[in-house]
């Protein structure tokens, strides 16, 4: 709950969605440091508010989240937290040493280039995976309004289109989903591999990379892919000593699916509701 002095010392917003992976990795990082924020959830459900013009000007990807700090614009999450930790006080995420760092680097690039937003949508069940995996008529209508509406945006939207074809093209094909699933079971492997008896990823405290892979590694629990993660014994284990980090809750990391928090998102019970936040 925000105190009446915490807002004063909110210069930020963040523009994100509770169920969003890239927006819980953000949120996890400002919890980690202590940061209190404004927050503002972006509809990027059936309904995607993301594809409006106001928020293709701020985030020309048209993706959440978005951090606006004192008038500067930053977009894509490693960015995002790499700018929280160097902007803001409380603990240092960075790894401390060069070769620590360089270690750090490559397993922040293999956390974001894992196929996460195809297979989210590609093997969440019931009758909430079907309407994702079938929300794709509704996005491209949208997309298409907006192109034709904002000719000087034109390329940005048509770049979206394009996108959300391949998008789910992917994810409504079961052969290309269990592909991913095989591509994600590698990386895995190498990070069982590299964590070992290590206690963090890189360095000697809990980390940027820490950051991202508890992200990723929840959101293949809340998958269903729990054999997947398990055959994978010290990622399991290391999983399990840091999901007991209390900022996983504070950030809204979640390892099932949050029914509840998507029901209220589809439904608009709280989407759209501009509220402070404090993420410490
Ligand atoms: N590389 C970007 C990816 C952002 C991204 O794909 N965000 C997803 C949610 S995790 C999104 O906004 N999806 C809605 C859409 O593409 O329409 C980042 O890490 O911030």
């Amino acid at each position: 709950m925000v105190k009446p002095w915490d807002l004063y010392r909110m210069p930020i917003t963040l523009f994100h969605h509770p169920g969003s992976l890239c927006s819980q990795k953000v949120r996890l990082a400002l919890a980690e440091k202590g940061v209190p924020f404004e927050s503002r959830v972006v509809d990027i459900g059936p309904r995607a508010e993301n594809y409006e013009r106001w928020y293709a000007e701020l985030n020309p990807r048209m993706v959440v989240p978005t951090l606006v700090h004192d008038g500067r614009v930053v977009t894509d999450s490693a960015r995002i937290v790499r700018y929280i930790d160097e902007q803001f006080a409380g603990p240092v995420l960075r790894a401390e040493t060069d070769e620590a760092r360089s270690i750090e680097d490559a397993w922040i690039a293999l956390a974001d280039s894992l196929p996460l937003r195809e297979l989210s949508y590609g093997t969440l069940r019931g009758p909430f995976g079907w309407i994702l995996r079938h929300s794709d008529r509704v996005r491209l209508r949208k997309l298409e309004r907006g192109r034709d509406a904002n000719p000087d945006l034109a390329p940005l939207y048509q770049a979206r289109i394009d996108d959300v074809r391949q998008w789910f093209e992917v994810s409504r094909n079961p052969r290309k989903v269990s592909e991913l699933v095989d591509s994600v079971n590698a990386t895995l492997a190498k990070l069982d591999a590299h964590i070992g008896q290590r206690a963090f990823i890189a360095g000697a405290h809990y980390g940027l990379a820490d950051i991202l892979w508890t992200v990723v590694i929840a959101r293949l629990y809340a998958l269903g892919l729990r054999s997947t993660v398990d055959a994978h014994r010290n990622v399991a284990r290391y999983f399990a000593r840091i999901e007991q980090r209390p900022s996983l809750a504070r950030a809204g990391v979640w390892k099932s699916v949050p029914w509840g928090v998507i029901l209220r998102s589809l439904f608009r019970l709280d989407a759209n509701a501009t509220r402070a936040s404090v993420a410490s």
